[in-house]
């Protein structure tokens, strides 16, 4: 298990339709996120935020792409390039990547950088939504529901070298949670080789057991693996301080379960991220307590 780890928090909110995740970090921090990992003996700093322009100074239809609808597209591929910079020097430094967002879309950011020295990426991305939408098929023009597609260069992202990276292939991505998906976005899940499992899945098998089977996907043939964790996984009992909350999710025990499961394959995890808790939609900073407590559970934290 990898003891030296780098706090990166990404204060972004371009990419969903609700102000207040760009708080996230903030709250995640205040939630007691690095006494949790000190707690277990890990070595935390904190590398502070990246800069993240605010939607009112800026113009979301600016351009930047020929055919489709991206807000904020200039924007965010200009954090997301940060990202990568910030999570590729962190892990040349021998440290371990811990991204706090934010929206979803810094995770085209985040994978760029966990995957830059050209090896095989898996991904496990733990969502009540795919995050498949292409410019193309978006009916929102949300860059946090398009993450997984533009890393995988699907539809106009195939243009833009900052948003697809190559060393992630489909084989190797595993969506877990899933309950809430877009017409368009369901077709192209169906027609890529990713995996992705449904709450009716994890209801009829268990989460240990499609949590299992996730990690053998992102492993297999892959030289580590990302896990990204938007807090909409779970159900909004547990995690109400959420952009978009779907009804269904997991439970405070099978998240847990779940990190356990990835702390157990924590040589092969190359980094995390923690995205879309929203403070101002959320009750006493509870989301952001949970993020905090799952991250441990990756990390290793046990009773016994
Ligand atoms: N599928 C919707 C969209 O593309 C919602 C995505 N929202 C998320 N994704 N929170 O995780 O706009
Ligand atoms: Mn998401
Ligand atoms: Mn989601
Ligand atoms: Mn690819």
């Amino acid at each position: 298990m990898q003891q030296q780890v780098r706090v990166l928090g990404v204060p972004m909110d371009l990419g969903a339709d609700r102000r207040g995740v760009d708080m996230g970090p903030s709250a995640i921090r205040y939630g007691g996120l690095a006494d949790q990992l000190t707690d277990i003996g890990i070595d935390c700093v904190d590398g502070g935020d990246i800069a993240v322009p605010r939607p009112e100074e800026r113009d979301p239809d600016a351009g930047g792409l020929k055919s489709g609808h991206a807000k904020f597209f200039r924007e965010t591929k200009e954090v997301c390039e940060d990202v990568t910079t910030a999570v590729d020097a962190t892990r040349r430094e021998g440290r371990f990547p811990l991204v706090l967002g934010g929206d979803h879309s810094i995770g085209i950011g985040t994978m760029a950088g966990a995957a830059s020295d050209d090896e095989e990426l898996g991904v496990i991305w733990f969502d009540a939504h795919g995050d498949f939408n292409t410019p193309e098929t978006t009916p929102s023009g949300n860059i946090h529901g398009m993450s997984l597609a533009a890393v995988l260069g699907l539809g106009v992202f195939s243009d833009h070298e900052w948003a697809h990276t190559p060393a992630v292939s489909e084989e190797n991505v595993v969506i877990v949670g899933l309950r809430d998906v877009d017409d368009r976005e369901r077709r192209l899940i169906e027609d890529s080789d990713i995996t992705a499992y449904t709450m009716s899945d994890i209801d009829a098998r268990s989460a240990p057991e499609i949590v299992d089977e996730a990690l053998d996907i992102a492993t297999d043939g892959t030289d580590g693996i990302h896990v990204s964790l938007d807090l909409d996984w779970l159900d909004p009992t547990e995690a109400p301080g959420v952009g978009t909350p779907v009804r269904g999710g997991v439970s405070y025990r099978e998240a847990h379960i779940a990190m356990e499961y990835v702390a157990e394959q924590h040589d092969q995890l190359r980094s995390m991220e923690m995205v879309e808790v929203n403070p101002i939609l959320d009750e006493h900073n509870r989301t952001a307590e949970l993020a905090c407590e799952l991250v441990a559970s990756a990390f290793g934290k046990r009773v016994l």
